[in-house]
């Protein structure tokens, strides 16, 4: 831990950006750097996690930051009392998903708790653009982009604005479509030390100069080489096509896109073993979804989808209750075995 970038760089009471590793959260991260005009620590939470690990709460309090700000993540009550507590009182949260409350006391920039305009909730970055009265940048439309652009639909009003915006930068939609996957490809390795060597590059180049970054081409040559061989694995029984993986990369949600490109007949299922949890991911072209992520969540599960794929991070105790779940309320209407490869792989069952 004391040799990660993090710490070498720190100087002493740091001001502190704890932020979510994805592109979105990269970008705020940056936009809350240049508002200060200071070079914070970064401190993202470790890949596919939404809290800070035991050692990661030491590191930060044994870094006594003078300020704390977060970015794009919702934790925790506990969590934002221990960072409140942490920065002694400076602490500050920006963040644009819904459904959720923090305690008492804790400042939270968030339009969707506090009634704001839609518009600004799309991503962190257009939190912050708000906020801070900023233009609409590159950092903003890297995070607009990173959270929503897989589901804007090309000649709708913001697909033109983007365009627009390049126009005047002189860049073509590729080059920028680019930078977006690079972002977010550190943390699709799973490993917390791609982000933090992520973050010391973006403090020190033109984000534009990214694709030129070697480690980043590595680390999309290990992800292909991840996806290609999940893919390989790939076996038919009844009616699924199925991958179950262990390892550190974080490609379930794109293997299970892929599978289902290839066969959108059949049930598409991967599941990643993750040792202290399992990641499943199913989706199909139809099936009641919207029940089954409601009854999931209901049991207090880590679930979440639409009209045709589910995924859900089940911590080992829960993956009975969720899979019997699966199968009384999807499986048995459609007359679908639950496949033994999956109670073969998966010893909890
Ligand atoms: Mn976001």
């Amino acid at each position: 831990m004391s040799s990660s970038p993090v710490t070498t760089l720190s100087s002493p009471d740091p001001l502190v950006v704890v932020h979510h590793w994805d592109t979105d959260g990269v970008a705020s991260a940056l936009i809350l750097r240049e508002e200060r005009g200071e070079e914070p620590l970064f401190f993202p939470p470790s890949p596919g996690r939404y809290n800070l690990t035991a050692s990661q709460r030491e590191e930060l309090s044994s870094l006594s930051p003078r300020e704390i700000l977060l970015a794009d993540m919702n934790l925790s009550q506990e969590e934002y009392l221990f960072l409140q507590r942490t920065a002694r009182g400076n602490f500050t949260a920006y963040d644009h998903h819904g459904g959720y409350g923090a305690p008492e006391g804790i400042r939270l920039i968030n339009p969707l708790v506090s009634g704001g305009e839609p518009e600004d909730s799309l991503s962190t970055t257009a939190v912050l653009r708000r906020h801070f009265s900023r233009f609409e940048d590159l950092l903003y439309w890297l995070g607009i982009w990173g959270d929503t652009g897989f589901k804007t639909p090309e000649g709708s009003e913001r697909s033109v604005a983007l365009d627009r915006f390049l126009a005047k930068e002189g860049r073509a939609r590729s080059e920028f479509l680019r930078l977006v996957a690079l972002l977010d490809l550190p943390y699709r390795t799973g490993r917390r030390e791609m982000v933090l060597q992520l973050m010391e590059r973006v403090r020190a180049i033109d984000l534009w100069e990214l694709p030129g970054e070697e480690f980043l081409l590595r680390l999309e040559d290990e992800i292909e080489e991840a996806l290609r061989k999940a893919e390989a694995s790939a076996l038919q029984e009844g009616p699924f096509q199925a991958v179950f993986f262990s390892g550190k990369p974080l490609i379930s949600s794109q293997l299970c896109r892929t599978l289902y490109a290839r066969n959108p007949d059949r049930l598409s299922l991967v599941v990643h073993d993750r040792g202290e949890d399992l990641q499943f991911y199913l989706r199909t072209r139809k099936g009641p979804f919207a029940e089954l992520i409601g009854k999931a969540k209901g049991m207090g599960l880590s679930a979440g989808g639409k009209g045709d794929v589910i995924g859900a991070v089940l911590k080992l105790e829960e993956v009975k209750g969720f899979i019997t779940l699966w199968e009384n309320l999807f499986l048995k209407p459609l007359g679908i075995e639950l496949p033994w490869e999956l109670k073969r792989r998966i010893p909890y069952l």
